[in-house]
């Protein structure tokens, strides 16, 4: 049997997943039944990234230790993938003893095989704690490209991987297999990125104690990268047992097949990742895709933008409502069939609840039981034999063989809104033929029996089609629909690939009809999920959170707000500040003085702008340093997003100067 590794990114256990964190598994797991309904045999691998700084500092922030967050966090991973019906083989916890014992094992091959390729040098630089991205390698001030958060100094010895080694052999592998990554635009930005030159990069940290110990150097943890990419070899058993590096089950499934990632961590997984590997002579995955984000108008869902949408709400919320199980099968088909794979898509919970009743209610389920509800009342229950009838033209060409074809190579393709696409088509030509057809009419008279029987079958045997087609987006329900067609067995089992019309056995007894997806009332179920999701962000009878730091959205006392005194400033110059491409230098006229204040505004605002303008200043801050400069005070502005340009606070009538702004 051939075998087919993939894997999801291993999940930072700092937080609770969302939708935007469920659809790379979700994606992974039509992949893997899709797969496995070619015959494949599939290792599907997933996981917590447990260690980190950003970790130490979660755990710190609710008072327990990091091994008890990651605990209960990665829980709420498992939990969610079983709600959700995921059919992972493997799940890895960065924290295990086996995932350290193999990235232990790959430095210490990788030291023995290539021994030039890790040293130790010191490293000077900007490291943003929240995404783990080393900013720049150099100590001025920086922020972070994806958060936008200041980035960390960071001044230490480390063990570095000599990256810039790998440029050409790097450039080689896009050159001889230009699938290895995909989307092709992503592949170009990566040969991109890697013709501009690399620099060598740090793989070990000595601030940190939240890590895996580097062997015989414990005061060094290594680098959360470094041991997250490992865990697509130690979660199928690479380092472990008696086999070791030769483990039998890490023999059989790496090379992986597919690593599924978002686009922002592109970098990590075909750059580092395969120059990693080649240092330690192991063999490369075959492809790596990076999907788009879900976005949430227009911004990335994360929970540090607080723009998120849960999945146990939407699941819940629709199971509970019509009283079927659907809630699963409904968001993700919504998820595949809604954005085109690889692009960003919008995320909208009304664009769900309207697919949910057009496509899947109206559509596929409405289909479903008007053909078995005649079948019952037309055929007593019995699959009628359409005799040497020649099967209509249009519906044979849709269950014909180019058609399935079609849809499979969409599946390989990863195109699945194309691939979905296709299917409801058929959907709605066969409801189009019935309507033609008009079986009801044919049944009132005995002559037309044949030709009855005959349109009832392709009906069917459409449906039959239709249902293995999408079953792996839609597992859930179309196994329901493949049992009250009469068909033995789980439709997982049928090879997706080998679908023949006129498989369906004349004779064969159905089950009983019944509505597998229940029209909802979209604004009750909206209603519902929101309720839910409120549930989840502000759970009763969570403790509050320490005073000294108010959660977002928290209300703080009168007297908290009355510690800072803003007030009225008139801005006396302006000036750029060489090497600094934000922040201007300004003097700001408060009333009793006028105080040097650094700004990051220079690239929305140019100098000579904002000359005599009034801006609100908060003037008790503790003086800060920046480039070598002393700021005193801060201008309040707002930005519509992390990234996003800032517009200073003014006012629109007239007011002096050093007045209190409460
Ligand atoms: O990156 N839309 O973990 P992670 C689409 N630990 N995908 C999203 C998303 C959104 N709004 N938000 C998150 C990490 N994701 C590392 C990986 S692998 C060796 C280490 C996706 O929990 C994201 O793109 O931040 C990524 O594919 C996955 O969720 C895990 O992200």
């Amino acid at each position: 049997m051939p075998k087919f590794y993939l894997t999801t990114p291993i999940y930072y256990a700092n937080s609770r997943p969302h939708v935007g964190s469920a659809y790379t598994t979700i994606v992974c797991d039509v992949i893997a039944r899709y797969k496995r309904m070619c015959g494949y045999e599939v290792a599907y691998l997933t996981g917590t990234d447990e260690h980190g700084v950003n970790i130490e500092r979660a755990a710190e922030k609710l008072g327990i230790t990091p091994a008890e967050l990651v605990d209960r966090n990665q829980q709420i991973f498992r939990d969610l993938w079983k709600l959700l019906g995921i059919q992972h083989t493997h799940f890895i916890r960065t924290t295990s003893a086996e995932h350290a014992r193999a990235v232990q094992t790959l430095v210490r091959r990788t030291m023995a095989r290539t021994p030039d390729a890790i040293y130790k040098a010191r490293y000077e630089g900007r490291y943003c704690v929240h995404d783990n991205l080393y900013v720049s390698d150099s100590s001025e001030p920086a922020n972070c490209p994806l958060c936008g958060r200041p980035a960390e100094l960071i001044s230490e010895e480390n063990y570095f991987f000599r990256l810039s080694a790998y440029q050409g052999k790097l450039l080689a592998l896009y050159r001889d297999h230009p699938e290895f990554v995909q989307p092709d635009f992503r592949m170009n930005e990566v040969r991109s990125f890697v013709e501009a030159g690399l620099k060598d990069v740090s793989i070990s940290r000595r601030s940190i104690k939240w890590g895996i110990p580097w062997p015989d150097d414990p005061e060094h943890v290594f680098y959360v990268w470094y041991d997250a990419l490992t865990s697509y070899l130690s979660g199928i058993g690479f380092g472990q047992g008696e086999g070791g590096e030769a483990n039998p089950s890490f023999k059989k499934f790496w090379p992986a097949n597919l690593h599924m990632i978002g686009k922002e961590i592109i970098r990590f997984h075909a750059v580092y990742w395969p120059a990693f590997l080649m240092a330690a002579e192991l063999p490369l995955p075959e492809k790596i895709f990076a999907h788009g984000w879900l976005l949430f108008e227009q911004e990335k869902m994360s929970k540090s933008k607080g723009n998120v949408a849960y999945p146990e709400p939407i699941v819940k919320a629709l199971d509970e409502l019509t009283g079927a199980k659907v809630g699963n099968d409904a968001l993700r088909y919504y998820l595949l069939r809604e954005t085109v794979f690889g692009q960003d898509g919008n995320f909208s919970r009304d664009a769900l609840l309207t697919r949910y009743n057009a496509d899947l209610a109206n559509g596929l389920g409405n289909l479903a039981s008007r053909v078995l509800t005649m079948i019952e009342n037309y055929c007593e229950g019995i699959i009628p034999d359409p005799g040497n009838a020649t099967v209509p033209l249009r519906i044979h060409e849709l269950a014909s063989q180019p058609h399935r074809d079609a849809i499979l190579s969409s599946y390989e393709n990863f195109e699945f809104s194309d691939a979905l696409t296709v299917t409801w088509a058929a959907v709605e030509l066969v409801d189009k033929y019935l309507v033609e057809e008009k079986p009801w009419v044919l049944a009132q008279k005995t002559e037309n029996r044949k030709q009855l029987e005959q349109v009832l079958y392709s009906a069917m045997e459409s449906l039959r089609i239709v249902c293995a087609l999408a079953h792996p987006v839609a597992p859930e329900s179309t196994q329901r629909i493949w049992s009250q067609m009469g068909l033995q067995g789980a439709l997982a089992d049928v090879r997706i690939n080998q679908l023949q019309w006129g498989d369906f056995k004349p004779g064969t007894r159905i089950g009983k009809p019944e509505a597998v997806f229940p029209r909802v009332d979209k604004k009750e179920a909206w209603e519902r999920i929101e309720a839910m999701e409120n549930e989840i962000r502000n759970p009763a009878g969570a403790a509050p959170k320490p005073a000294a730091e108010p959660a977002a959205g928290a209300k703080i006392a009168i007297e908290d707000f009355a510690k800072i005194e803003l007030r009225v400033g008139v801005v006396k110059s302006a000036e750029r500040i060489p090497g600094a491409d934000k922040l201007l230098k300004l003097l700001v006229d408060i009333g009793e003085e006028v105080r040097q204040v650094l700004a990051g505004i220079a690239l929305a605002y140019a100098p000579e702008e904002l000359i005599g303008r009034k801006v609100v200043i908060v003037a008790n801050l503790a003086p800060r340093k920046m480039r070598g400069l002393e700021s005193n005070g801060m201008l309040l502005a707002a930005s519509a997003d992390a990234d996003g340009k800032p517009v200073l606070c003014t006012f629109a009538e007239d007011i002096p100067a050093g007045s209190k702004v409460k």
